[in-house]
């Protein structure tokens, strides 16, 4: 009942900011967005609102809402279903759980580099996994680079996978990851990204899984000092846009919304290519104990998921085996 009775105090709430939002003269849309300011994706958001603004002359305005104001990654993934929020960027991780053909794409070890997810994300395959997040209420508007996702812990140096075992390892919100901690003989803890680092410093978890930037920004490196370069997953971010909102708007509106979201991607992975390299030396100089894996280690972390390939293989082997195709 009482969930009943929020739900319909949100959807007024939410039509009636639409109702302001479309009544003036300039349209105005609100993106929620996780990470602080200066952070690459938050920088790629930034470019994506410029650009809605330069290309409307003003007429429409993107309000980026960093740091998470809006709330973590699932509950605004619901917001944005049913028009609370306009647009949102976040990893593919969380969409996953609404629009489950996301998983072809986050599978671990699947991309041989940067160059190959990317290949992958610009053809289409891309654009085929933009259209399948439809059915879950949403437009996939583009894509940004998240790089490449490592364990750290607050416990000890991860030398080989038996030292996984038993480790109790945050992921995010999705079954897909929670699946994989485990195969890696590992206990995984779904959480929101903003409870992970009173989570390691209470020992609630012993570790978790990002990327440098993430690990950096997030301060978690001050919690969990050992990182172990093994790079399981490369989980793409993810632009969404509202169903809602958007069909609120004009056809021209719309493809002016889409273009600029796509001319934001190139911005995005420049500050992304230099924000990981900064990050990656900021860990090691506050202190961290790194430990880069050699390829034979790398290749047993590798066949440990075999598991998970024949297991997701038979709802996506046709998608894995192109996306693996892919030059
Ligand atoms: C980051 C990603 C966030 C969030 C976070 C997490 O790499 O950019 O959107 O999903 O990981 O682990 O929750």
């Amino acid at each position: 009942m009482k969930r009943f009775f929020v739900m319909a105090f949100v959807v007024v709430f939410a039509l009636t900011l639409s109702f302001t939002a479309f009544a003036a003269d300039q349209i105005v849309l609100r993106l929620a967005e996780i990470h602080p300011a200066d952070y690459p994706t938050t920088q790629g958001d930034l470019e994506f609102a410029r650009l809605v603004e330069e290309k409307s002359q003003g007429r429409i305005k993107v309000e980026v809402y960093y740091g998470a104001q809006l709330g973590d990654e699932k509950t605004v993934v619901e917001q944005v279903q049913f028009g609370a929020i306009d647009f949102a960027r976040i990893s593919v991780s969380p969409v996953s759980e609404f629009a489950k053909d996301l998983n072809a794409l986050q599978m671990p070890y699947l991309y041989r580099d940067g160059a190959h997810m990317w290949n992958v994300l610009n053809g289409p395959i891309g654009e085929s996994m933009l259209k399948s997040v439809e059915k879950a209420k949403l437009i996939g508007l583009n894509w940004y680079d998240a790089g490449a996702r490592s364990f750290y812990n607050s416990k000890k140096e991860i030398k080989g996978i038996a030292d996984l075992k038993g480790m109790k390892i945050r992921v995010q919100q999705s079954k897909l990851m929670m699946e994989m901690i485990e195969t890696f003989g590992a206990s995984p803890s779904p959480m929101p990204m903003g409870d992970v680092y009173s989570a390691l410093q209470t020992g609630v978890i012993d570790g978790a899984e990002n990327n440098w930037p993430s690990y950096i920004s997030a301060s978690h490196f001050e919690v969990a000092k050992f990182y172990t370069v093994d790079r399981h997953t490369m989980v793409p971010e993810i632009t969404v846009a509202s169903q809602v909102t958007m069909s609120k708007l004009s056809p021209e509106d719309q493809e002016l919304i889409k273009q600029a979201a796509k001319e934001a991607t190139p911005f995005q992975i420049e500050k992304w290519a230099a924000r990981e390299k900064t990050d990656e030396e900021k860990a090691k100089a506050a202190g961290c104990t790194i430990t880069y894996l050699d390829p034979a280690t790398i290749a047993e972390f590798q066949k440990a998921m075999q598991p998970l390939y024949e297991k997701y293989g038979k709802d996506y082997a046709d998608l894995i085996k192109q996306i693996q195709e892919t030059k």
